[in-house]
């Protein structure tokens, strides 16, 4: 297997491992990253995940270039939706994605990294968008996500140069949340991961449904359904537990209902 899970209480940390190839993703491994990533999406016990590549050198060097060289068309749009698919599944899960991206995010990796929820980042992560150097364009999202993520100007100015970014540039710009010393990165994403799970997973499911929504759709039915999502956990166990314990001055125990 290519991709190791492995669980600490609510968290799951996914790790692909193909460092040979600085873990660039065949279709193989998407195959398996789908897998893996909708049996996650449908366990209620996971409160937060984290997603980071295997060695000291890359988090996803992008798609297989050698392998996407032999793809027909055809082949090649059943590789771009299978990407999109494990982008989608990341961006609409209900628990939370960090990436913690150790090194090259580039082509499919920076994609893969800009569907998860967080990025933090260590000191030698590189971002970028190089398909053009390749005589192609991104097919997992980036032309969306970037652009959302950071400026249109600024994504168009990746996508179309393929320009490399380090990690404080990515940092600057709002791609990074944080950047740490590797030896820093996972420690930093589990107890940041650690702190999501231990909140109510329903208050922070609807919270990231409403925040998805902030740079699509129009704002009015934005700020309905915020309202909507708000009220509806005044139903929940959780939000009578998280009120009452803090008047009470106590810890909340949420339990997900
Ligand atoms: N694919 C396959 N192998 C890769 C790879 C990749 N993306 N990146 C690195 N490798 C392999 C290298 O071939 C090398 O293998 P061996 O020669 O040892 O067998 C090994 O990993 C180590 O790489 P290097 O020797 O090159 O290591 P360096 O430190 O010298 O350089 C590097 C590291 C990351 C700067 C360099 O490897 C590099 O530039 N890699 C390519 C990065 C890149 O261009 N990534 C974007 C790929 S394009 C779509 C679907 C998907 C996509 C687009 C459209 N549709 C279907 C519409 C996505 C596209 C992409 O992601």
């Amino acid at each position: 297997m290519a991709i190791e899970v492995r669980r600490e209480d609510r968290v799951a940390v996914l790790t692909i491992n193909r460092p040979d190839a600085l873990n660039a993703l065949s279709s193989a491994l998407l195959e398996e990253l789908r897998s893996e990533l909708t049996a996650i999406a449908q366990d209620d016990s996971v409160g937060c995940l984290i997603i980071t590549g295997a060695g000291e050198k890359a988090f996803i060097a992008g798609a297989d270039i050698a392998e996407m060289a032999t793809k027909t068309p055809l082949e090649a749009r059943a590789y771009a939706e299978l990407g999109q698919e494990c982008a989608n599944l990341l961006e609409t899960m209900r628990a939370p994605s960090i990436a913690a991206v150790n090194g090259y995010a580039l082509g499919g990796g920076s994609e893969i990294a800009l569907a998860c929820d967080i990025r933090l980042c260590s000191e030698n992560a590189v971002f970028g968008q190089p398909e053009v150097d390749l005589g192609i364009m991104p097919g997992w999202g980036a032309t969306q996500r970037l652009a959302r993520t950071t400026s249109i100007g600024f994504a168009k100015e990746l996508i179309f140069t393929g320009r490399r970014v380090k990690a404080d540039e990515a940092l600057a710009r709002g791609i990074a949340q944080h950047v740490l010393p590797l030896e820093e990165l996972m420690p930093k994403a589990l107890e940041m991961a650690h702190a999501i799970s231990a909140k109510s997973p329903v208050a922070i499911a609807y919270a990231k449904e409403a925040t998805n929504r902030a740079l699509a759709g129009d704002l009015a039915t934005n700020y309905m359904v915020e309202a909507d999502l708000f009220s509806i956990l005044f139903s929940t166990e959780d939000a009578k537990e998280g009120l009452r314990a803090f008047t009470e001055k106590r810890a909340p125990e949420f339990k997900g209902r």
